[in-house]
């Protein structure tokens, strides 16, 4: 308000007000090791009020500013511990009917206690916010972060007090520069929805840690590479005892990398066998479970551990009707236990980060991984920073789940039609992804060439394997066209049939031609099976999808709302007919195929 007062009013409505918040911006860089340390929990309840105008960082409500120069009482538009609370983590969708198709800003405040030790630094994470999410603590502005499924830290050291006030402004506004654009074919969630942390760590800390099998088809190395927070020359030490393995690591001006002869037990989906290895390095110690598997494709095969592999597999969104796109762990663990209980030994998740955590039930459980970033249909291309915001929820994902065996395919986006600007961008994002990471491979789901009725996808010199979304029976109805597809490509990589599917209400039932039932459904997937398991290059699929997601584009009576092409009911309990018909084609695979 004070900041106001010499303004007339439209200044204030003309003001820009957003560009002082587009410096601090968290982004990859930031990103740091964390699964074994120690956190100190914010999540729990938080006042919360809904800022549809954006008032508290038009405002700067965050400077507390209740009294002018002379000392007397200003009004202010604010009274964070009389607003009501929600339980955070959440998606404010399915915390409260009032919100469940609010799209804006919302803004959380609490207040916590906190006893700093000298010698330490300290973080905040917090695990995801739809889609920007601006931090404030103690009337300082901390930082911003783009991109809603990816972590964000926030170095706090210097503004901890004993005595709190955070506030954060989470937006999950649609916009068309952002990534997605303002149209996708899932639900909107808002709302601080993964854990909210604070990290200490010593001056000097382990930042950077992955350990991976040296992908040279030998199985009898471990590369591990280090990088601390800062300079430092000396010394780490790697540990993995059920492998007799204690080892330095050089380290100079804070980076280190050391190969290691080790033949460990390979990590597979029949066998997810995981070692504790642990780093330390002057004050600071992390440790992880790490499995041990290499992944590569020769020609039109894909290779795991040495062996051909098919990839029997399913998409999934993240989603459940109770916590919308915040799932609690036995969730996440649900939809795993459901893909394998349909024969699945992989899973796409589509099209953004999921949780950190079920990359890590995938590794104990296991079930192989798709990752995916939001470049979903049509972004803004040429725009660069939206190419940089890609590319920084791109690195965010992979530097986050780099140590997960179960992660084999990082995709680079999803159905994008065939531009010069689409092949330049995904293209400089593919190659990002290969240079954070060099034992997985990259992908992405590629639309078929109509024109050509053919796989010719421009991306795909650019891709270790190609990814195809394929409708041939349901959008495309002449079924005719998936022979033709095949007999019109040589694909010099192997295919995953990323996308097939169609809708179907269940309980609905009726006739192979009535689409939205559930026998229309199953004669899709015989039909689209048939064909599949004949081409030599196909090699896995992941048919569209898992169990029924909300989806605020598909209105007719059956949809209700429902992007309807599940296997499962959105609350996961009941199979329809074509469930059982994946099921017996994975089945008959055999689970070593
Ligand atoms: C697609 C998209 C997916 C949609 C699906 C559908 O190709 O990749 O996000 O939900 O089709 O049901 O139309």
């Amino acid at each position: 308000m004070a900041k106001y007062q010499q303004k007339n009013v439209s200044d204030i409505n003309l003001e820009d007000y957003l560009s002082e918040y587009e410096v601090k911006q968290a982004t990859h860089e930031d990103l740091m090791f964390d699964r074994s340390r120690p956190k100190e929990s914010l999540n729990g309840l938080w006042h919360y009020a809904v800022d549809q105008y954006d008032t508290c960082i038009r405002q700067h409500w965050y400077e507390e500013r209740r009294f002018d120069a002379n000392g007397f009482t200003l009004p202010v538009d604010y009274s964070f511990d009389e607003w009501p609370a929600m339980m955070l983590p959440c998606c404010w969708n399915t915390f409260s009917e009032k919100f469940s198709l609010y799209e804006g800003s919302m803004i959380f405040t609490r207040t916590f206690r906190f006893s700093r030790h000298d010698d330490e630094r300290v973080f905040l994470k917090i695990g995801a916010a739809n889609y920007i999410c601006r931090v404030f603590l103690n009337r300082e502005y901390v930082g911003m972060h783009r991109g809603g499924s990816t972590p964000a830290y926030f170095e706090i050291s210097d503004c901890l007090r004993d005595d709190n006030r955070i506030i954060i402004q989470a937006d999950n506004t649609r916009r068309p520069e952002q990534v997605p654009t303002e149209n996708t074919d899932w639900f909107n969630y808002g709302g601080i929805y993964r854990d909210i942390e604070i990290i200490r760590v010593p001056r000097i800390f382990i930042k950077r840690f992955q350990a991976a099998l040296v992908p040279d088809g030998t199985f009898n190395k471990i590369q591990v590479k280090v990088q601390l927070s800062g300079e430092f020359d000396g010394e780490a030490c790697i540990s993995i005892p059920e492998l007799d393995i204690t080892l330095p690591i050089p380290i100079c001006r804070g980076c280190g990398e050391r190969i290691i002869d080790a033949m460990p037990e390979l990590w597979s989906p029949e066998n997810p066998k995981l070692y504790h290895v642990s780093l330390k390095c002057g004050g600071d110690e992390v440790s992880d479970e790490i499995g041990f598997r290499e992944i590569c494709v020769k020609g039109r095969e894909i290779f795991l551990n040495g062996n051909p592999v098919f990839l029997r597999g399913i998409s999934c969104h993240e989603e459940s009707v109770r916590n919308g796109k915040a799932p609690s762990d036995e969730e996440q663990l649900e939809n795993i236990r459901l893909a394998k209980e349909l024969g699945c030994n992989f899973m796409r998740l589509a099209h953004y980060p999921h949780n950190e955590k079920t990359a890590q039930l995938a590794d104990r459980e296991g079930i192989l991984l798709w990752e995916e970033i939001p470049v979903y249909w049509a972004i803004r291309f040429s725009r660069e920073e939206t190419y940089r915001d890609a590319e920084n929820q791109l690195s965010e994902m992979i530097l986050r789940d780099w140590n997960r065996a179960s992660v084999i395919i990082w995709s680079v986006g999803n159905e994008n039609a065939d531009s010069d600007e689409r092949l330049s961008f995904m293209s400089r994002l593919a190659r990002q992804a290969h240079r954070l990471d060099e034992t997985r491979l990259v992908s992405a789901a590629c639309l078929v060439s109509y024109e050509k009725m053919a796989i010719a996808d421009r991306l795909v010199p650019y891709l270790d394997l190609i990814g195809l979304n394929e409708y041939m029976g349901w959008y495309t109805p002449d079924f005719s066209l998936l022979t033709k597809l095949f007999e019109n490509s040589r694909p010099e990589k192997p295919v995953v049939i990323t996308e097939f599917g169609a809708d179907a209400l269940p309980g609905h039932r009726g006739t192979s031609d009535d689409k939205g039932t559930e026998d229309c459904q199953k004669d899709v997937y015989e039909r689209q099976i048939k064909v599949l398991k004949t081409i030599d290059y196909v090699k896995g699929m992941t048919p569209w999808i898992l169990y029924d997601f909300r989806c605020p584009r598909r209105t007719s009576a059956i949809q209700g709302y429902y992007n309807r092409k599940g296997l499962l009911s959105p609350d996961k309990k009941y199979k329809k007919q074509a469930f059982w018909v994946l099921k017996a084609f994975y089945e008959s695979l055999g689970s070593h195929s």
